[in-house]
């Protein structure tokens, strides 16, 4: 058991929450978790499976649902691309699902299919990469896009002296969250950082060897370049087991959002000074409990809407149906053995 310093909006004592990814998820299955039956059905889409994050995400899920005594199951596409979630959006809209709790690959493509859950009763949640807000009930953000992105400025920015070229190696090139957290980074690096410039942004698609073939190419493409941002969490563990064995190591500055139990090795070979993330076991354990107060009525996501999130707290609808988890945690050589997951 690990404490995850996550903030909440209710100021509560950061509680101490269970890590274990012990689920035996499959790595490459369209459907990997199952749990008991109850009033609130819901069904969890991540952008896809066999990512560390979202099982995490899947494990908060369903702790929640066992505590709610709602029933739980997680299916998903293996790869990440604009539309390989609708056939799954539109099982569970046959299936009479409760609730689609989803990270979208893209704004816009699922929106015909989440449209049609809608309609037939089905409440949808996005949570970690929103939809159009049109296409959803409430988003479940980790935490402010502004926070994420200044923070990983700030992680590059001191890793390389404030100074030299960098480049960013996101994933799928249609995803909402990192397309706002770059647009923000841009923004930030523009007005607060004349002595860094961004040479490049390439898309690893949150496809492992995607990305860490995206980092050699990088590296050959810009022979200057002194840090590189990954603001995913598959392609940062790629890019650094890139670097870790490469002779940029300790040459080429790495740091972005990560799992703490894929970078752990990274940070204490030196490869990587520190990154950051939330928890994403948070993350799905809220997105549940905002799921199943859709389901029972108890909001609507209108702004001003409470409801209570177990462990967590009490948690209010913000603007546009803005629920958000909390501040995100850096990591370095000093805590990361702290965290597991
Ligand atoms: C990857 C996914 C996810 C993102 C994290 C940081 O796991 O792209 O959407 O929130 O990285």
């Amino acid at each position: 058991m690990k404490k995850f310093p996550s903030g909440r909006r209710t100021g509560l004592m950061a509680v101490a929450v269970t890590m274990a990814l012990s689920l035996g998820l499959s790595a490459c299955g369209s459907d990997d978790s199952g749990a008991s039956g109850g009033d609130a059905d819901i069904t969890f889409i991540p952008k896809n499976l066999g990512n560390p994050y979202f099982d995490a995400s899947n494990t908060g899920g369903q702790k929640a649902a066992k505590e709610f005594d709602g029933s739980f199951k997680q299916v998903g596409p293996t790869e990440a691309t604009p539309d390989s979630q609708v056939s799954f959006i539109n099982t569970a809209t046959q299936q009479g699902a409760g609730a689609i709790v989803i990270s979208a690959n893209d704004p816009k493509a699922i929106g015909d299919a989440l449209q049609e859950a809608r309609d037939a009763g089905t409440k949808v949640v996005t949570f970690d990469s929103d939809t159009d807000p049109e296409y959803r009930d409430v988003f479940v953000s980790q935490a402010d896009a502004e926070g994420i992105a200044a923070k990983q400025v700030e992680l590059i920015a001191k890793a390389i002296g404030d100074k030299g070229e960098v480049a960013i190696l996101s994933a799928a090139a249609n995803a909402t969250n990192q397309n706002e957290w770059i647009k923000l980074m841009e923004k930030d690096l523009a007005a607060n950082h004349p002595g860094i410039k961004l040479v490049d942004t390439v898309y690893g698609n949150d496809d492992d060897q995607t990305s860490f073939d995206k980092t050699a190419a990088l590296l050959q493409s810009h022979p200057n370049l002194k840090g590189i941002i990954s603001p995913t969490t598959v392609g940062i563990a790629a890019a650094a087991r890139y670097l870790s064995t490469s002779q940029y190591k300790g040459k080429v500055a790495l740091t972005g959002l990560g799992t703490p139990n894929q970078m752990r090795e990274y940070v204490k070979d030196g490869t990587v000074e520190s990154f950051a993330l939330w928890s994403p076991e948070d993350l799905g354990y809220l997105s549940a409990y905002a799921a199943d107060a859709l389901i029972s009525g108890d909001i609507t996501g209108e702004e001003g809407d409470t409801f209570e999130a177990g462990e967590l707290g009490e948690y209010t609808v913000g603007p546009d149906g803005l629920v958000g988890l909390g501040d995100p945690t850096e990591f370095n050589k000093g805590n990361i053995d702290d965290f597991d997951f």
